[in-house]
C-alpha cells in the first residue's frame, strides 16, 4: 500500500465527488480527502447524509487490482476498519460496536457511521478505481430517522474529525494490505467476529418482497445467507435487514 495523501478542506460538495474528479483526472491510490462540511453529502440509493461540521466526512482513492465484485468486499473491510477505530477512540464501548451488513457499524444497535463505495469500471469489465467514503457522528446525529442512530459525543467520547482521520487511516492501510494479499478471508473472519444479529432471525427488505429467515452466515463474496423456514438457503446480495419480531 502506498501511503496516503491527505487533502484537507474547509467544505465540500461530497468527499466522494471531489474522490471522483481527482480519479478522473488520474489521481493516485492512496489519496485521502477530508472534509469538515458536505454540502451534497450522499447516502446509499440517492439518500442524503446530513453533514454538520464537527462529523468526520472521509473518502479515499483505491485502484485495487481486483474485480469489481472483489472490491465490493472493501465494505467490510471499512466496516471492521471503522469498528476498530472506535473501539480505540471509546473502549468502554467495546462489544457494544457491531457491523450490520452490509455496511454499517452501529453502537448497541444504533447506526454511528455510514459507508459509501462508489467506483468506475472500464469498458472492459476491467475496475479503473474505487472510492470508499467514509461518514461518523462523531458530534452530532440526526433525530426523526427511520432507524436508531447515535454519535460518539452521546456516548461520552468527544473527539475531532482532525484527530480520528489518522486512526482510521491505519487501521485501513493494515486491513488493505491484508485484503491485498491474502484476499477477502481474513477480514471475513474478522468482520463475522462483530457481525449484528449472525445466528438470530432476520427480515431481509427487497424491494419486491420481504425474505424472512435465520441469518447463518456470510459466504466467500460476501453475500448474506439466510436459512428459510423450510431448510433453504437463501443467497442475498443487496437488500436492507433487519431484526424479525
Ligand atoms: C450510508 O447511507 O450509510 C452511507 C453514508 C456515507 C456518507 C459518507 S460521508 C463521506 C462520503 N461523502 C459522501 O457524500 N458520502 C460519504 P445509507 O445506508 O443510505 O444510510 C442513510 C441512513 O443512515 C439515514 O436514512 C439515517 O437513518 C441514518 N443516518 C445516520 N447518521 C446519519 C447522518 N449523519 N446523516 C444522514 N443519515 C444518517
Amino acid at each position: 500500500m502506498t501511503a496516503w495523501t491527505l487533502r484537507a478542506f474547509d467544505s465540500l460538495d461530497s468527499t466522494n465527488e471531489e474522490i471522483r474528479r481527482q480519479a478522473e483526472t488520474g489521481a493516485a491510490e492512496g489519496l485521502a480527502v477530508l472534509a469538515k462540511q458536505q454540502t451534497a453529502g450522499r447516502g446509499r440509493r440517492g439518500r442524503a447524509w446530513e453533514s454538520p461540521p464537527g462529523n468526520l466526512f472521509l473518502s479515499l482513492l483505491l485502484r485495487p487490482k481486483a474485480s469489481p465484485a472483489q472490491a465490493a468486499t472493501l465494505s467490510f473491510l471499512t466496516a471492521i476498519v471503522l469498528a476498530e477505530a472506535l473501539e480505540l477512540a471509546a473502549p468502554q464501548l467495546g462489544p457494544a460496536i457491531t457491523c450490520k451488513w452490509p455496511n454499517d457499524v452501529l453502537v448497541n444497535g444504533a447506526k454511528i457511521a455510514g459507508i459509501l463505495l462508489e467506483s468506475r469500471t472500464a469498458p472492459d469489465g476491467k475496475l479503473d478505481w474505487v472510492t470508499v467514503g467514509i461518514g461518523v457522528n462523531l458530534a452530532w446525529h440526526p433525530a426523526d430517522t427511520p432507524y436508531a442512530v447515535t454519535s460518539l459525543a452521546a456516548h461520552g467520547t468527544s473527539l475531532s474529525p482532525q484527530d480520528f482521520a489518522p486512526w482510521l487511516l491505519a487501521r485501513f492501510g493494515y486491513w488493505y494490505g491484508r485484503w491485498q494479499a491474502e484476499g477477502f478471508a481474513p477480514v471475513r473472519a474478522a468482520w463475522l467476529k462483530r457481525a449484528q444479529g449472525l445466528g438470530l432471525p432476520a427480515v431481509v427488505r427487497l424491494p419486491d418482497r420481504e425474505l424472512h429467515g435465520v441469518f447463518v452466515a456470510l459466504d466467500e463474496g460476501g453475500a448474506l445467507i439466510l436459512e428459510m423456514p423450510d431448510g433453504r438457503r437463501q443467497t442475498v446480495t443487496a437488500g436492507d435487514v433487519f431484526p424479525a419480531g
